[in-house]
């Protein structure tokens, strides 16, 4: 053994009675064992390669293949370098199946986010890494990028797609290296963030025309080529959104602010507070943001979840006065710097960011009032409905308006929205007593059905149907 504590070539073969022969072959054959190089080229093997060997040829003795042997050797192994060796072998040599098992038990071992740092990404570092010396083919690259690729998709797709305004994703014109941009948005849609990844290499005028369309509140771009950036002009990356973030290995401080993007080191930190300018809160459910009479000092936006702005009358009921949707600000008075004339409540888990208005920019102020405007038009034409017309009829339009809202859900029992009886009482002017008698009988009619918090709406039509008496009443 050497004094690094790595085992030379000649001194596996005698310990394990495999031949330099085989060790070299299965090297380029299954990509493993995966030795060490010494300055001068000569291998160097680990202990834990070399344990792994001696298991290998104990099960040869037994009758199994040297394929068969390796997969089960290497799967065997818990930790996340064995899992990420495995998985590696498993795409060199075109095995799919294995490699996507490999991949699973990843998932249920590590976690999402653990078998992306810890399998995936040095996966595709070290077969990209190899290809670029020449010592995997192209073939062989595609295979693995798009298998991990796929991996990582599958994972976003799971994240979910939380609403409100979006954030886009992708990586700068000319470059191909997406894996980066990819983790981004996984890692926002799992802060609660609506990212949207748009695939790599996105040229810019269109970029812009798609966030101007869909009103995004920000841009994250991954750069690991420097030539992709240095190939922009000053400022080109202005003004694409009203915040652009750029990160990745390509990237630079002084570059960002040469293109006119906000320089973001670490994938954690491409969070909503760099792309929004304010500060975060995750909230759970029936959770308070701000209370009547407290201080004034932040303005909010709702990223994800559902929250009501909700008045204590005097007689102690309770009565919304509004639902804040995703994308929508709240805590309005402190625009006028003023104490919180209302209550603001999380009905649903939600994720809300606060922001200092006199820190605001003009765009991000002008982009609150036309908020609030298209707000205020909401509850005009459909809010106030809420509280005039026949209770049974209010009800069904409260519980068709939470299907639109994050409190919707959908299970084996289908759709259902997530509200007690109080709050679909302080919804519609009325008191939870009315409010469960009036449910029961919609139950009994098979309009709905209920469960702890929750209302499944069965009968869609006839929940129409009754709402619509509500708006012909009032
Ligand atoms: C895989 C790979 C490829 C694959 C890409 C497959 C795919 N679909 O994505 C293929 C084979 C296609 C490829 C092609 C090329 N590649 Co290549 N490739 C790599 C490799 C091995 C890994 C890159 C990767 O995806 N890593 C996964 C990411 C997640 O890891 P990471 O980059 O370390 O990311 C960290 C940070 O950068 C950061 N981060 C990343 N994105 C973001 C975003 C934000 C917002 C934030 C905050 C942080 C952040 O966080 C991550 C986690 O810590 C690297 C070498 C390496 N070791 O990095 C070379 C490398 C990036 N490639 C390189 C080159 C030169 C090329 C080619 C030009 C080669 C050629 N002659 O054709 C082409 C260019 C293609 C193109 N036009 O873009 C060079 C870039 C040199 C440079 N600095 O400009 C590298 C560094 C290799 C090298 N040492 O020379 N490549």
């Amino acid at each position: 053994m050497t004094r690094s504590g790595a085992y030379t070539i000649a001194e596996v073969e005698a310990i394990t009675g495999l031949s330099a022969h085989v060790l070299r072959q299965w090297e380029r054959r299954y990509g493993f064992p995966r030795p060490e190089r010494t300055p001068g080229g000569h291998r160097l093997y680990r202990e834990e390669e070399v344990e792994a060997l001696k298991r290998i040829r104990r099960l040869l003795e037994e009758g199994a293949t040297p394929q068969a042997a390796i997969r089960r050797v290497l799967a065997e192994g818990a930790r996340p370098e064995a899992l990420a060796e495995a998985v590696r072998a498993a795409l060199l040599a075109a095995d799919l199946p294995q490699a996507e098992a490999l991949f699973r038990r990843g998932v249920r071992l590590l976690g999402p986010e653990g078998v992306v740092r810890e399998v995936l990404v040095p996966v595709l570092r070290g077969i990209g890494e190899a290809w670029h010396r020449g010592e995997v083919s192209v073939a062989q690259e595609h295979l693995a990028s798009t298998f991990l690729r796929a991996r990582l998709q599958e994972l976003l797709d799971l994240a979910g797609y939380p609403q409100g305004t979006p954030i886009l994703v992708t990586t700068p014109p000319g470059e191909r290296h997406e894996i980066g941009a990819m983790m981004a948005a996984y890692l926002l849609r799992r802060q609660g963030l609506p990212a949207l990844y748009l695939g790599p290499d996105t040229p810019l005028p269109d970029l812009k025309a798609l966030a101007q369309a869909l009103g995004a509140r920000g841009v994250v771009l991954s750069a690991l080529l420097v030539e992709s950036l240095r190939a922009l002009p000053d400022g080109a990356l202005a003004g694409v959104a009203p915040r652009v973030a750029l990160g990745g290995a390509g990237a630079t401080a002084e570059e960002a602010k040469r293109l006119g993007a906000l320089y973001v080191e670490d994938l954690g930190g491409a969070s909503p507070g760099v792309l929004g300018g304010g500060s975060m809160k995750r909230m759970g459910r029936k959770e308070i943001v701000y209370l009547a009479g407290d201080p004034a000092h932040t303005l909010y936006r709702l990223e994800s979840g559902l929250v009501r702005i909700v008045e204590l009358l005097p007689d102690g009921r309770t009565l919304t006065l509004r639902h804040v949707l995703p994308g929508d600000y709240f805590g309005e008075e402190a625009l006028e710097g003023k104490r919180h004339r209302y209550a603001a409540e999380a009905m649903t888990e939600a994720v809300v960011q606060g922001f200092d208005p006199r820190r605001m920019d003009h765009e991000a102020l002008h982009q609150v009032a036309r908020n609030l405007a298209r707000q205020m038009r909401r509850v005009l034409a459909y809010e106030t409905h809420l509280q005039t017309g026949e209770l049974r009829s209010r009800i069904a339009r409260y519980l068709l308006f939470l299907a639109d809202t994050p409190a919707s859900f959908r299970d084996e029992g289908g759709l259902y929205v997530t509200v007690s009886h109080e709050e679909i009482a302080d919804a519609t002017a009325s008191t939870r007593e009315s409010v469960s008698k009036l449910l029961s009988d919609m139950r009994r009619e098979g309009l709905i059905a209920t469960a702890y918090r929750k209302v499944y709406l069965l009968d869609l039509e006839g929940l129409e149907a009754e709402a619509q008496s509500a708006l012909e009443a009032a």
